[in-house]
């Protein structure tokens, strides 16, 4: 039975208006996670503090033996040397755009609290470094201008703020600066809507401590309010929680805010577990690490064809799929990002029709990833990560299927392929098969997609044996 609950969702599920629309076609997404921590690079004088996966972006935090003495107080001192001679807006959105990105995610302030904008609110911000200018108005207006949506992430906790309280706020010390903290949060983020006014939503984070968890009346008010400020904001499901602590989703299962944020470096093993909801999933290059990191040594990072398995793979289920990229102090992308934009980018090209305005297709593939146009339901793609080693694609249909495969081609040439029923005569078999046959001489070592247009079976495809 469901229970009553007074701060639940403010938006329906699966919003219709044109900015949610445009949401679920993005398919790609850029994150930036860009802050002082690109200072550091996830070293201090040299040592990275961690082995294995280390979060960059939290390297204020870490503890142990390589960490120098004063270290905050070195770390909450970066912003006087944060002075980016390279940071240049228009190239990033250039490279964005061709690498098909259609929206970006970029860190107005991250979890040190340090502000990328020119905040009323707060000296520890951008005005008061050497580099002075608004970074993130460049931001905005440099991807607006490139047709790339912007969505701003912003950190409610903050680790130098000394309002911030993150337990549940008991002495009145604690509820007066928490208090504060709370009335700091809204006239940022209202300050964020007037200075920006072009941005599409904006991707919370940080939203973890007691002390917001039961704020939720507070909350639950202030999104109210950013929603009535634009009705078309986008607004993800880490921002709040109901009375009963329940985070993402209300007491009875309700998705709180207009898309499933909980898809951070994971993906759903199956589209069942998404409940129907609109979903991001934001992925990193290296196995963690958001910000900047200097030395990749011995560090895995992903290949262009591990990033387009995770974009299909996140498409065939619905979702959109978005890269990070953590620049340097200077503004510069790594050489392996800058690879992987150059890559992705012509394989976004060659594919798009497989990746933008396409859907889940309820078949699946061992060979890849099915999608579907929005717009044509007769043309499928099929992504093809694993190729098959005798050359044969087997397309496994059920016999009674309104539409089955009738021709194929290859996305990257515009070649036909050879396609023709296979009778293998299993006794009883539900399933009707499609043989298409991939050239000998196709020698890429990418995934492919073969577009296949669909129809309705001939009368001997569909007789029974
Ligand atoms: O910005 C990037 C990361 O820095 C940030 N989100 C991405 C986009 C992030 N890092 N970690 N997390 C989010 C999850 C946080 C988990 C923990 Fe905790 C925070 C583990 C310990 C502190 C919350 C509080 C969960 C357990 C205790």
């Amino acid at each position: 039975h469901p229970i009553e609950v007074k701060f639940g969702a403010i938006t329906k599920p699966n919003r219709t208006d044109p900015a949610m629309a445009a949401f679920r076609n993005y398919g790609l997404g850029q994150f930036i996670h860009w802050g002082l921590y690109a200072i550091p690079g996830n070293e201090w004088n040299g040592v990275s503090a961690r082995s294995g996966a280390p979060a960059s972006e939290w390297i204020r935090k870490w503890e142990g033996s390589t960490v120098p003495t004063n270290w905050i107080e070195t770390y909450d001192n970066l912003y006087k040397q944060f002075n980016p001679k390279n940071f240049d807006a228009k190239q990033w959105a250039r490279r964005a755009k061709e690498m098909g990105a259609k929206y970006v995610i970029f860190t107005t302030k991250h979890h040190d609290g340090f502000c990328l904008w020119p905040s009323k609110y707060s000296d520890y911000t951008i005005a008061n470094s050497p580099y002075k200018k608004d970074i993130v108005k460049q931001v905005v207006d440099a991807y607006t201008e490139q047709g790339i949506d912007v969505f701003l992430y912003f950190s409610v906790e903050e680790w130098n703020n000394k309002d911030y309280v993150k337990n549940i706020p008991k002495t009145p010390d604690e509820i007066a600066r928490f208090d504060r903290f709370l009335k700091y949060t809204r006239n940022q983020l209202l300050e964020l809507q007037t200075n920006y006014p072009k941005i599409k939503g904006f991707w919370f984070d940080g939203t973890w401590d007691p002390s917001w968890i039961n704020a939720y009346a507070f909350t639950y008010n202030l999104e109210k309010e950013l929603r009535n400020n634009n009705p078309n904001l986008i607004i993800g499901s880490r921002f709040r929680n109901d009375e009963y602590e329940s985070r993402h989703f209300d007491s009875n299962g309700v998705l709180l805010g207009d898309y499933e944020q909980g898809w951070e470096r994971k993906m759903p093993a199956d589209m069942e577990l998404l409940g129907g909801n609109d979903w991001d999933c934001v992925m990193t290059i290296p196995p963690n690490g958001w910000g900047y990191i200097k030395n990749t040594d011995g560090m895995y990072l992903k290949t262009t064809n591990d990033i387009i398995d995770l974009l299909m793979k996140s498409r065939a289920m619905n979702g959109n799929f978005v890269l990070n990229f953590g620049p340097d102090q200077n503004g510069n992308m790594s050489k392996h990002e800058n690879e992987l934009i150059t890559a992705l980018g012509k394989w976004t090209k060659t594919n798009a029709e497989a990746i933008y305005d396409v859907k889940n297709f309820p078949l699946e593939s061992k060979y890849g990833y099915y999608t579907l146009s929005k717009t044509d339901p007769t043309s499928l793609f099929l992504t093809v990560i694993n190729r098959p080693v005798d050359g044969i694609l087997r397309l496994t249909f059920p016999r009674n299927a309104k539409l089955v495969p009738a021709s194929a081609a290859l996305l990257d040439h515009e070649r036909d392929l050879l396609l023709k029923k296979a009778n293998i005569g299993l006794d009883r078999d539900t399933n009707t098969y499609f043989d298409i046959i991939v050239p000998e001489n196709l020698k890429t070592k990418r995934a492919f997609v073969i577009k296949i247009k669909l129809n309705t079976p001939t009368i001997s495809e569909n007789k029974l044996m």
